[in-house]
């Protein structure tokens, strides 16, 4: 636009604003007491048609005065003490009363006692503090001394990204994670769920509605110099979680990640609970490459990476074979033999363009018939959305889901046997100044808890 026809739409503007519609109400301005509002802001905020408003509001009784309890004002509206501004001895009409109320009210600072500290221990600090997942309570999970500690649902961070084959960063995903999810905690939304179903009624964080204990266990210590101790380190610090009495069987875990080889180990100590997992594995890479193909090379511990840990998780029979699955698929395949390892691996495949051909319900009804009533565990790699939605990640493709299809589709899965859960591959360091991928991480990590709670209170 040129500043000639920027002028005439801020003319047209103008002339806009200065022809207000015909107030239907013949109404004299004199006549009306300005509120404490009108006083403080005058013209700003007032005009003809606003004090008419207003007024006739006042007289239909749609609104009432402010009230000048406990503001020095006797019944009558006299004021009980000298103001700085002389003493008040006139009986002040309603409007009047509310504004003197309000003027004598901003001078007084009423502060709390010095040992007071009620607002400071009970207060939840949306941007402070030290930062669990959506606020949850923490202990140290793998000290034996608190085995006795029920846990229901465990928060686990894994911060491990030297299994990636690109983009390296997802080691600070687990308090990225948290960071997203302070804001939570604040119970149901007016979309968690399908209208009317479980899920849209419980609330994950008040632990008094469902009695379940959710515990945020921190993050295990990775080493980022050997990766076979690191992923050590975490399924022991999985299995230690599984050491503490949960009301239903074993606890349930939510795996923060790291990049995407930590799901072997979550599945490995969810396996030694539940057996044989059906796994839904939401990625845009199929992730069962086989070594030979994806790092395999010099020596055979660069074979277990990010690309390859489904196919150890096939061969070491933690998944309920055929009854595992791929979704959002679209990323190239490296060699030609991939689609048929990938088979032999056990898995189905929905990719990224089903959404398009099947519909949203089309993909739940496969996925849900699929798992039947196996225990489950869902792994979603934020790869699998679209770049568009979530470009901080270590491999991105071009073409994925919405946030909004992928939780369409993770809500959809309401009542399966989920015992297990993670979110993998959020890279800060690669994500937007907004935090878009950590947040749309977090929103999943917030549906799974959803999940669990449902199917652990039913
Ligand atoms: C938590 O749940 C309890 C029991 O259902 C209820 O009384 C309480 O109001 C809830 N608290 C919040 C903050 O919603
Ligand atoms: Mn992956």
């Amino acid at each position: 636009m040129n500043l000639v026809a920027l002028l005439q739409v801020a003319m047209a503007l103008a002339v806009s604003v200065g022809h207000p519609r015909e107030s239907s109400v013949s109404f004299d301005v004199e006549a009306v007491s300005p509120s404490f509002m009108d006083s403080l802001f005058g013209e700003l905020v007032a005009s003809e048609q606003t004090m008419a408003h207003k007024q006739q509001l006042l007289r239909k009784g749609e609104v009432r005065e402010m009230s000048t309890e406990g503001l020095g004002l006797d019944q009558s509206g006299q004021l009980l003490e000298q103001t700085q501004y002389g003493a008040f001895d006139v009986t002040l009409n309603s409007l009047e009363r509310s504004h003197e109320a309000y003027m004598k009210y901003r001078l007084k600072l009423n502060l709390p006692s010095d040992d007071e500290t009620s607002d400071l221990s009970s207060t939840r600090n949306l941007f402070g503090g030290i930062v669990t997942f959506a606020a949850f309570p923490h202990f140290d999970c793998f000290d034996p001394k608190h085995y006795d500690n029920d846990i229901d649902i465990a928060i686990l961070g894994a911060p491990f990204d030297t299994g990636t084959s690109y983009r390296p960063g997802a080691r600070m995903g687990p308090e990225a994670l948290r960071s997203g999810a302070r804001r939570l905690g604040h119970g149901r939304t007016p979309v968690r769920g399908r209208r009317g179903s479980k899920l849209s009624l419980v609330d994950p964080y008040n632990t008094t509605s469902h009695g379940l204990s959710i515990v945020d266990c921190g993050d295990v210590p990775m080493t980022p110099f050997d990766n076979r101790i690191a992923l050590n380190q975490l399924y022991r610090g999985e299995r230690a979680i599984g050491k503490h009495p949960a009301k239903n069987s074993a606890p349930r875990v939510l795996t923060l990640g790291g990049d995407h080889t930590i799901t072997l180990m979550a599945i490995k100590a969810a396996y030694d609970h539940f057996g044989p997992l059906a796994v839904l594995h939401f990625d845009s890479h199929i992730d069962t490459w086989d070594p030979k193909v994806l790092g395999g090379g010099i020596s055979s511990y660069e074979g277990l990476n990010h690309g390859t840990f489904l196919h150890y998780a096939a061969e070491q029979g933690f998944l309920a074979k055929g009854h595992c699955s791929h979704v959002g698929l679209r990323a190239p395949y490296i060699s030609r033999g991939d689609p048929q390892h990938d088979k032999d691996c056990g898995f189905h495949a929905i990719t990224a363009t089903d959404i398009d051909e099947f519909g949203r319900e089309g993909i739940v009804q496969r996925l849900r018939d699929l798992v039947g009533d196996r225990p489950v565990y869902i792994s979603v790699d934020i790869d699998v959305l679209d770049p568009s939605t979530a470009p901080g990640t270590g491999t991105m493709e071009i073409g994925g889901w919405t946030t909004r299809e992928l939780i369409g589709v993770l809500e959809g899965l309401e009542g399966i046997n989920l015992v297990g859960g993670d979110v993998v591959e959020v890279s800060p360091p690669y994500d937007t100044n907004s935090e878009i991928t950590s947040l749309a991480g977090t929103g999943v990590i917030d549906l799974l808890l959803g999940l669990m709670v449902v199917n652990l209170t039913d």
